[in-house]
């Protein structure tokens, strides 16, 4: 059977870079990125403790959940594993785009599959792109906050990631032999040294064009162009995780003003006036008895001051002076002085986020805040007045605002 005409037809493809030597070098590249991609990203699962209560958004049972309690130092941890999830996903964004155009001619080969081998190989290529695409365009729609799509991102993102992680494997036991063979015959490094006159095609490879173009660029110029995108992405939106002057150019980020952005306003979580009034009470339970405590008595209670940073899944970070009531005060109050969990929440109506779970070496923490006050004022209602959470390291999605009960389980 002919193939159909246009991209189908091998002499379509006239670019004298393709090959195999060129595929290996993005694809290494990519390798290393991805591997910091997805282990900071089951990181961040692991952070949120599945395990624990109701941070559940997804089933407990896969990897990365019930291994290890998240710890609580430093306190910029999860600032820096989300930060580098982030950073690092943008600057792989680029590298991948070049991937897929090195071996495009592949995706349109015909007959798409000649032996059964093949057909799971290309089974195997089919889910990695979309898997790939997918988790690649729901974390640039989250780190802009438009969840346009109707299903969970939490969920949806952690299903991807174990489809990539299993096509990857299949992926890399295929081609890891093809780069080897490719960089046994031309070098590592050797075509960089190739300059737009000394630039020809590869001699094999199935990417190869049957009838080349005079090459336009070198193989080292495309590099560094990729590599120039991935930089302008980087600086585009590192401000927003590292803070200080790079703040004021990550033109891409939507957490660049201030220094101390607002994740959901309180009419957002639709708090009203009246929650947080003159009638506002904490309610302590998980002892003998429930305790209800005003402002002002947990204002009376022992106020510890900390500086600690609060790190965002979509990448942003603030660090901030938190004054307030440490959980072991709060525990000991509670009469659970030992408490081995906590569940937070609070006094938001309804969502997702109303809720937390603590383990018990986050309640430990003796940094681990009931806060009152940030700098040297009061809570604003927008960041959680009367009061809300700070545990060191953890995710900023655990650190509840408008908290209005805490129980404390043995
Ligand atoms: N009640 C409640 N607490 C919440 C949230 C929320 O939506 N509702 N958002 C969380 C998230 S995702 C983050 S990153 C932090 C952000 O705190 P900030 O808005 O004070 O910067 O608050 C957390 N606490
Ligand atoms: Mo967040």
């Amino acid at each position: 059977m002919n193939a159909p005409p246009g991209p189908f037809r091998p002499e379509f493809w006239k670019s004298p870079l393709r090959g195999p030597w060129l595929t290996a070098v993005f694809g290494s590249l990519l390798l290393g990125l991805m591997t910091v991609v997805a282990l900071t990203g089951f990181l961040s699962h692991a952070a949120y403790q599945p395990d624990l209560g109701r941070n559940a958004l997804v089933g407990t049972d896969l990897p990365f959940t019930t291994f290890f309690d998240w710890p609580t130092g430093p306190s910029w941890l999860y600032a820096l594993t989300q930060g580098l999830h982030v950073n690092v996903g943008l600057v792989a964004l680029p590298v991948l785009l070049a991937k897929l155009w090195s071996v495009i001619p592949r995706l349109f080969q015909w007959p798409p599959v000649r032996t059964p081998a093949e057909g799971i190989e290309r089974l195997s290529i089919a889910l990695l792109v979309a898997s790939t695409g997918f988790l690649f365009a729901t974390g640039l729609l989250n780190m802009q906050y438009w969840y346009v799509f109707r299903f969970d991102f939490v969920q949806a993102h952690y299903y991807a990631a174990v489809v990539f992680v299993a096509a990857l494997a299949v992926h890399l036991v295929v081609k890891v032999p093809v780069a080897l063979r490719a960089y046994r015959s031309r070098g590592v490094l050797a075509p960089l040294r190739d300059g737009l006159a000394e630039t020809r095609q590869e001699s094999d490879g199935d990417t190869v064009a049957l009838r080349p173009d005079a090459p336009t660029v070198s193989r080292r110029g495309l590099i560094a162009a990729v590599g120039a995108g991935s930089f302008a992405l980087l600086v585009a939106n590192a401000g927003q995780s590292v803070g200080g002057p790079l703040r004021s150019v990550a033109f891409l980020a939507p957490r660049r003003s201030g220094g101390f952005p607002v994740n959901k306003t309180a009419e957002g979580a639709r708090i009203t006036q009246a929650m947080v009034g003159a009638d506002y009470r904490l309610a302590l339970s998980g002892g003998a008895e429930e305790v209800e405590l005003s402002l002002e008595e947990l204002l009376g209670l022992r106020q510890a001051t900390h500086t600690l940073t609060l790190g965002c899944v979509e990448g942003w970070s603030t660090r901030q002076t938190w004054t307030g009531v440490p959980l072991t005060e709060l525990a000991r109050v509670a009469g659970v002085p030992d408490a081995g969990e906590l569940l937070v929440e609070s006094l938001q109506p309804a969502g997702v986020l109303r809720q937390a779970t603590l383990a018990g070496n986050q309640v430990a923490d003796s940094r681990s805040l009931l806060a009152l006050r940030v700098g040297d004022a009061e809570l604003t209602l927008d960041h959680g007045y009367p009061a809300r959470i700070i545990v060191p390291g953890l995710p900023g999605v655990h650190n509840t605002k408008w908290v209005g009960s805490l129980t404390f389980r043995a």
